[in-house]
């Protein structure tokens, strides 16, 4: 969530979000009275032994955390909340290269920042596989991370026609699809439509995105034609309600100006629910209407692939249930979150229990819809799940997490989070058969649980004990700006290589031979073959001429684990790193004339200090 949300937020919660704040932010007690909520000191040996991960020893989890406005994803390891790892995704990281190689430069294109907001590790049937994790970002794009290497892969986007990509990445249970979808409504084709306009001729769009099964490639496959609301986050049915993808959206009143108003008019807005593989065969028999070369459906004139179920007003999460029997979504300013029967859902289309449309688009009468209304406390935003039909709820302004079961509907438990929870994560807790044992709350503010930074305060994570009825804080995280939603894997679920195997190697300008390095020639381009190896580039030195178009390709030949090699040239703002096994290039002109060295910028022997050379410009 951005800063302008979360003031927005309290603005609309008025007094009693701020009542909420100020008894939760009371000056900090001494740190050792406030650890593990500040029980007595034998449970704070005690949650010191659960997160205590000895060194050597390994977690048991993977967290792979949304980085936000960083562009980045945070890996963590479960249960010690130790950043392991950090995944550039949409931004620059000089740290690993990333962003100054040709590869990633043009993967990145112009964009130099993106707002990452959910993580989609891929599943077959319904469960974590391990392979890939994809992941949203406003700017109208979705990445692919692939595990086997925790390296961005594929960009796909800026996508036509749908602007502000929040609604994103959620994947169905077999990674067919990752959805998108609209946050700020915009003209469809986009052309300048002045904003007086906007509830006639301004458009969300709900978009799916096909994903090769075998490669993880991304594909545009087609979007929705949807009223201007805001769509803000989304959950793919799975088992029972397998085939369907749920998006919730805000502005149902097709408000502009001050949302936090205008949009709060009506009492409720709406669930989209999506039958994608409907939508896929529609496209297929050549329904959809291409607009900026995009196959978009009218639901209009094509339905039967979309309708909305209402629900408490400006809605966040929804999610849902393991057997896929339930969704569950609410109103983020309302007291109870609403248990959707997917069952009612399908009969109320049979039978046409609708009670208007949007646009073409049926709604669907929420009494007819629903099952219970779960009084779990002020301010629901997500919801996770355990084992045996546990449910778990954030709640922003209650700053807690309610405890619930599924089916009875009763509430047995609420912690306090510090504070201001927004999305948490339990252990594989949105998958059809969910561990238990961890959830994380990702907490949007951290005032005084640590050292003090100044101004710009870290952001908190806190890790829970949920093994037993009650559940138990064993932890306090920090990280960057900005945590969003986070998944957690089994850590034996992900299959890492340490080295790029020699023969896996195909790139045309690879040199494992010291003997085929060297510059070649032709006209003003110019090729440089670079070989790293402790505690050595071949050649030492290269010259060129001012203005030659240089290309660098740089091999490390190491075949062994974390042998990296850094290529930093100085004065031409290049820094590349090499793995082992890789090739990486780097294309640049030579404008400036004189001596640059280069030099590794990884450490890498007890010689890596000797590991430099020099290009000359003439
Ligand atoms: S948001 S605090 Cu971008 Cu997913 Cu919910
Ligand atoms: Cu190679 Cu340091």
């Amino acid at each position: 969530m951005t800063r302008f949300i979360r003031s927005a937020w309290i603005g609309v919660a008025g007094v009693v979000l701020l009542a909420a704040l100020a008894t939760q932010c009371t000056p900090s007690q001494p740190a050792s009275r406030r650890a593990a909520g500040g029980g007595a000191q034998s449970d704070v040996a005690l949650a010191a032994q659960k997160t205590y991960v000895a060194p050597g020893d390994l977690d048991t989890y993977y967290m792979f955390a949304s980085g936000g406005h960083s562009g980045q994803v945070y890996v963590y390891g479960v249960p010690s909340m130790r950043h392991l790892a950090t995944i550039p995704v949409f931004t620059p990281y000089p740290a690993t290269g990333y962003g100054f190689d040709d590869d990633s430069k043009k993967m990145l294109g112009d964009l130099a920042w993106g707002d990452v907001h959910h993580p989609a590790l891929s599943e077959t049937k319904g469960d974590y596989d391990g392979r890939w994790l994809f992941i949203n970002e406003m700017n109208g794009r979705l990445a692919r991370i692939d595990l086997r290497d925790f390296k961005t892969k594929q960009i796909l986007g800026p996508v036509p026609n749908l602007h502000g990509n929040h609604a994103s990445s959620f994947v169905t249970p077999n990674t067919e699809y990752a959805m998108m979808a609209t946050r700020f409504s915009v003209p469809v084709p986009r052309r300048p439509i002045s904003v007086d306009k906007y509830a006639t001729d301004y458009k969300g769009i709900i978009a799916g995105v096909k994903i090769d099964p075998k490669s993880g490639e991304m594909a545009l496959a087609w979007q929705i034609l949807m009223p201007p609301f805001d769509y803000d986050l989304g959950d793919a049915g799975k088992l029972a309600s397998d085939g369907w993808m749920f998006l919730t959206s805000y502005n149902s009143e097709r408000a502009t100006g001050k949302l936090e108003v205008t949009a709060s008019q009506r009492d409720r807005d709406y669930i989209a629910a999506v039958d994608w593989r409907a939508a896929e065969k529609a496209v297929n028999e050549g329904k959809g209407e291409v607009i900026d070369g995009v196959k978009v459906l009218d639901p209009k004139k094509v339905p039967g692939v979309v309708y909305l179920m209402p629900c408490g007003k400006s809605p966040h999460g929804v999610d849902v249930s393991p057997d896929g029997k339930w969704i569950i979504g609410s109103g983020k300013l309302q007291g109870v979150t609403t248990a959707f029967n997917f069952e009612k859902i399908q009969t109320a289309i049979r039978n046409k229990d609708f009670t208007g449309d949007e646009d073409g688009i049926p709604v669907l009468k929420y009494e007819s819809i629903k099952d219970a209304e779960v009084p779990v406390g002020l301010g629901p935003l997500h919801t996770q799940f355990g084992p045996d039909g546990w449910a778990y709820t954030s709640l922003f302004v209650d700053s807690a997490i309610a405890k619930w079961k599924l089916g009875t509907w009763e509430v047995v438990d609420k912690a306090p989070m510090s504070y201001s929870i927004g999305h948490l994560s339990a252990a594989e807790g949105d998958t059809v058969s969910p561990d238990g044992n961890y959830l994380v709350g990702l907490n949007k503010l951290s005032h005084g649980r640590h050292l003090s930074v100044g101004p710009s305060q870290p952001e908190s994570s806190q890790l829970l004990d949920i093994t037993e009825e009650k559940m138990k804080l064993l932890y306090d995280a920090f990280t960057e700006p900005e945590p969003h939603y986070a998944q957690i894997i089994k850590a034996d679920k992900i299959k890492t290589i340490e080295v790029y195997p020699k023969d896996e190697n195909k790139h045309p300008l690879a040199v494992w031979d010291v003997k085929d390095a060297g510059v070649t020639r032709n006209g003003k381009k110019v090729t440089v073959k670079l070989v790293a190896v402790r505690s050595t580039f071949t050649p030492s030195s290269f010259e060129v001429n001012a203005g030659d178009e240089v290309t660098v390709a740089i091999t490390n030949i190491e075949q062994t684990t974390d042998e990296l090699h850094g290529f930093g040239l100085l004065d031409y703002n290049i820094n590349i790193v090499i793995d082992p096994g890789e090739t990486k290039t780097v294309t640049f002109t030579a404008k400036k004339n004189g001596v640059f060295a280069y030099y590794c910028t990884n450490f890498c022997s007890a010689l890596h200090q000797e590991m430099q050379g020099y290009m000359v410009v003439k």
